[in-house]
């Protein structure tokens, strides 16, 4: 049977009256993460947006503890962790990474590959919001192609990294894409990720209203956009299998994906953008579900 939100225990460890933005994915994403994965949890966050939302010491937003760590580091602090649980025998403690785009794509990403290469039993999660927000919104490796970030200004010229496949190409475990306009499908996965040993990786599109320049109120409309159109894919690799989740799994048919334009008109970070810029984006997003579509029908790819 799938799950439903109404599942989910009523108590909060993320708390309200924190100094998220209005209509942060971060902080809906964090509440969720701890909703589903219980108090037994360490979570590591490096430098990123979450560290400010918790609060200034000695108050804090988060009723879990938290380790906040360097920038490049959240990956080999987490190894730390389970290392340690592991010599005091605790086997029933989640150990988390929750990291912004740059620390995880960026920054953190030689830490992040050294424990994916070691099979550290860890759920890192990346809430990729596109850019360096926490800092002014400055360009990162999961900035899209002609987005506007204060040190873009005429939009980003490179598309997109796509980290869940350099992830996938580690050989770990789990490997999931996300959306936080699809709650369900995030939780199932973090659930999943949490009972699997080994390194599990969750790669959380997270809509930004600031960076991205649209309306608070349109946080979750626009991530669901993101997967309609085909720009963002929901995805699994379980041991090697490649799966597309729902809605996913219907836009293998190139019709039934909506044009690229009714995702990015909504949002002033692309408002400058000429007609070939737009073709240059859906043409890379066709290019991407071509690969997509190959995986599927290898099926298992490691
Ligand atoms: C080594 C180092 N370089 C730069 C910084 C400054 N810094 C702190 S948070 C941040 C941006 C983080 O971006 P991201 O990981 O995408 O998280 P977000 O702020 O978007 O939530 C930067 C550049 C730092 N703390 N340490
Ligand atoms: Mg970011």
């Amino acid at each position: 049977m799938s799950l439903k939100i109404k599942d989910l225990p009523i108590e909060d460890y993320w708390l309200s009256g924190n100094p998220s933005c209005p209509g942060c994915p971060a902080s809906l994403g964090l509440r969720l993460l701890m909703k589903t994965l219980g108090p037994k949890t360490i979570v590591v966050i490096p430098a990123c947006c979450s560290t400010i939302i918790q609060g200034a010491y000695p108050k804090t937003s988060a009723n879990f503890p938290i380790l906040n760590i360097a920038f490049a580091a959240s990956a080999a602090a987490a190894s730390g962790i389970v290392e340690a649980l592991e010599l005091k025998g605790r086997s029933n403690v989640n150990v988390v990474v929750w990291a912004g785009d740059g620390g995880t794509v960026d920054i953190g990403l030689q830490a992040l590959s050294g424990a994916a290469e070691r099979n550290e039993n860890i759920v890192y999660v990346c809430y990729d919001n596109e850019a360096y927000m926490n800092t002014g919104i400055q360009r990162s490796g999961a900035t899209p192609y002609g987005a506007w970030t204060t040190t873009t200004i005429t939009g980003k010229k490179e598309h997109k990294k796509n980290l869940p496949l350099i992830m996938a190409a580690h050989g770990i475990p789990y490997v999931a894409t996300a959306s936080i306009s699809y709650p369900i499908d995030f939780i199932t996965k973090l659930k999943k990720a949490s009972k699997i040993y080994g390194m599990k990786y969750i790669h959380l599109h997270s809509p930004c209203p600031t960076g991205w320049r649209f309306p608070s109120s349109k946080t979750i409309e626009i991530g669901r956009l993101a997967v309609l159109t085909g720009t963002w894919v929901l995805y699994e690799v379980e041991n090697g299998i490649f799966k597309l989740n729902p809605p996913s799994n219907v836009l293998i048919d190139r019709n039934k994906r909506k044009p690229v334009r009714s995702y990015i008109k909504i949002q002033g970070r692309f408002s400058h953008l000429t007609e070939k810029n737009i073709d240059e984006l859906q043409r890379y997003i066709d290019r991407q579900w071509e690969t997509y579509l190959k995986l599927l029908s290898i099926g298992k790819i490691y």
